[in-house]
C-alpha cells in the first residue's frame, strides 16, 4: 500500500504537521491569556491523521472537521488567522464573532462543512454531500472524522449503513485515540479493532498507525481513489493516543503514566523528522528555515487576529437565524438530465423496478398525481409544462382539480345527510 511520494509531498506533510502544532501552541498561549472565549481542544500527537488524510483530497473534494482536525483545515487552505479569530470570537472571523470554537465552514470556495457538535452527525451529512456530488457529475469525494467514542453513537451506524447502501464516495476516518473523555476505549467497545464495525455494512476498511504520517497518507490516498472510482465508502481506523485531556480544563489524571510515556516516545513529528533525515530529505538548515517561516507567519497571523475588533453589540441579533436570500441563496441546480443520474444509468444499480415508474402513471395504470421536483420532470421538461397522457392538462393541476371535485362532492353529501336528519 506504500505509495511513492515526491520530495515536495514529503516536505508538505512535514510543513503542515509543524503548522498544525504551531497554530495549536499559539492558541494555548492565547487561552492562558484569557483571549480564547470558548473551549480549546488539542490534537497534540494526532497531527499525522488530520494532515495525512486531508492531504489525500483534491481541491474540489469536501471535508468536515471535528474538534481535533485543525490540521485538515490548514491543508485545505484556511489561513491561521481565521482559526485564531474564530476561537477569539472576533468580528473578522468566519462567523463574525458568533462562535468561540471551530464551528465554521466554507461552502463556496474551500468546500468545508462546519463541524456539528453532536458526535456522529457529520456522517450522514457528508454521505449526502458525496451523493450530491455524484448527482451533479462532479466526481468528488467527501471526508469526515470520528473518534472512538463517537463511533458508538446511533447516527454513526445509521450514517455508515446509509452511505454503504448508497455507495457514496465517502471516506470516514476513525481516530482511535484510546479515550473518550475519561472513558478508555476498552470500557465502551468490545472490539480490538474498531474497523471491524464496517463488516456490518459490507464496506472496506484500513487500519493504520496514526502516528506514521506516510502510512496515513498512503491509506487515505488509496481510499479516496477507490471511493472516487465508485467502490463506495471506506473507513480508515487510525490508531493513536490523545496526549492531553479532553480540552484545556481536563488534566487527564485518569490516564496511566506508562501509557502516556509510551505514546510520548512515538510523537508523529519526531518520528517523521527521523525518516526525513535518514532519507536525506531534511537537514538542520532546512528545518531551521521551516521554523523561521512558521514563526514569521504565525506572528503576523496572531497580530492580525488580536487587532481585529470584537463584534459590535448592535449586531448581536443579526445572522442568528436564516432570513432567506440575504442570508444565503439556495442554488439547487441540475447539471445533468435526471435520466442520467437515476438507475439504471447511475452508478447505484437498481435492485428492483416498477413498470411505468417515472412515467406519470400510478401502479394501477391511472395518472399519478405527482411529478418529479419543481425544476424538471423525468423527461427533462419543467413540471409546469408536463402533460398527462390522458387529457393533456398539467399533471399537478389535474390532481388539484380532482381533489377539489372530491371536496365539493363530500360537502354536498354531508349537506344532504344533514337535510335528511
Ligand atoms: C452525541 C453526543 N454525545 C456526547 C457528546 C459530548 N462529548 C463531546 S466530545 C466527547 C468525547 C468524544 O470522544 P471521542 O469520540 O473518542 O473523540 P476524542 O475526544 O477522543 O477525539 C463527548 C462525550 C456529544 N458532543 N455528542
Ligand atoms: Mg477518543
Amino acid at each position: 500500500m506504500k505509495k511513492e511520494l515526491t520530495r515536495q509531498q514529503y516536505l508538505d506533510l512535514y510543513y503542515y504537521m509543524r503548522l498544525n502544532r504551531a497554530v495549536e501552541d499559539t492558541m494555548v498561549k492565547l487561552f492562558r491569556q484569557n483571549k480564547i472565549v470558548g473551549g480549546l481542544y488539542s490534537s497534540l500527537g494526532q497531527e499525522a491523521i488530520s494532515v495525512g488524510t486531508s492531504y489525500a483530497l483534491e481541491k474540489k473534494d469536501w471535508l468536515a472537521p471535528m474538534i481535533r482536525n485543525i490540521g485538515a483545515l490548514l491543508v485545505k487552505g484556511v489561513p491561521p488567522r481565521d482559526i485564531f479569530m474564530q476561537h477569539m470570537a472576533k468580528y473578522d472571523s468566519p462567523t463574525k464573532g458568533k462562535d468561540g470554537t471551530s464551528h465554521f465552514g466554507d461552502l463556496d470556495n474551500l468546500h468545508i462543512v462546519s463541524p456539528i457538535s453532536m458526535l456522529g452527525d457529520l456522517i450522514p451529512v457528508m454521505a449526502g454531500v458525496a451523493m450530491a456530488g455524484r448527482y451533479l457529475g462532479q466526481k468528488i469525494v467527501a471526508m469526515t472524522w470520528i473518534g472512538d467514542g463517537g463511533s458508538s453513537t446511533g447516527v454513526f451506524h445509521e450514517g455508515l449503513n446509509f452511505a454503504a447502501t448508497q455507495k457514496a464516495p465517502f471516506v470516514l476516518v476513525l481516530e482511535n485515540n484510546l479515550w473518550a473523555y475519561s472513558t478508555p476505549v476498552r470500557r465502551q467497545v468490545p472490539l480490538e479493532n474498531l474497523a471491524d464495525r464496517t463488516k456490518a455494512y459490507g464496506i472496506e476498511s484500513y487500519i493504520v498507525d496514526g502516528n506514521d504520517v506516510v502510512a496515513v497518507y498512503s491509506a487515505a490516498k488509496e481510499a479516496v481513489e477507490r471511493a472516487r472510482a465508485g467502490e463506495g465508502p471506506i473507513l480508515i481506523e487510525a490508531k493513536t493516543f490523545r496526549r492531553l485531556g479532553h480540552a484545556q480544563h481536563d488534566p487527564a489524571e485518569y490516564v496511566p503514566k506508562e501509557m502516556r510515556a509510551y505514546w510520548e516516545a512515538r510523537d508523529p513529528i519526531t518520528l517523521y523528522e527521523k525518516l526525513l533525515t535518514s532519507e536525506k530529505l531534511l537537514d538542520a538548515s532546512g528545518k531551521k528555515e521551516i521554523e523561521q517561516n512558521l514563526d514569521t507567519l504565525l506572528a503576523r497571523e496572531r497580530e492580525f487576529a488580536e487587532n481585529s475588533p470584537l463584534p459590535p453589540g448592535e449586531l448581536a441579533e443579526t445572522g442568528v437565524y436564516c432570513t432567506g436570500d440575504e442570508c444565503h441563496k439556495i442554488r439547487a441546480k441540475w447539471e445533468r438530465p435526471i435520466a442520467e443520474v437515476t438507475p439504471p444509468k447511475s452508478s447505484v444499480a437498481a435492485v428492483w423496478t416498477i413498470p411505468g415508474f417515472g412515467s406519470g402513471k400510478g401502479s394501477g395504470g391511472t395518472n399519478a398525481p405527482i411529478h418529479f421536483g419543481d425544476t424538471q420532470t423525468a423527461v427533462g421538461k419543467p413540471a409546469s409544462e408536463a402533460k398527462s397522457a390522458n387529457d393533456g392538462k398539467p399533471v399537478a393541476k389535474v390532481a388539484v382539480k380532482a381533489a377539489a371535485k372530491k371536496t365539493v362532492k363530500t360537502a354536498r353529501a354531508s349537506a344532504s345527510r344533514k337535510a335528511r336528519r
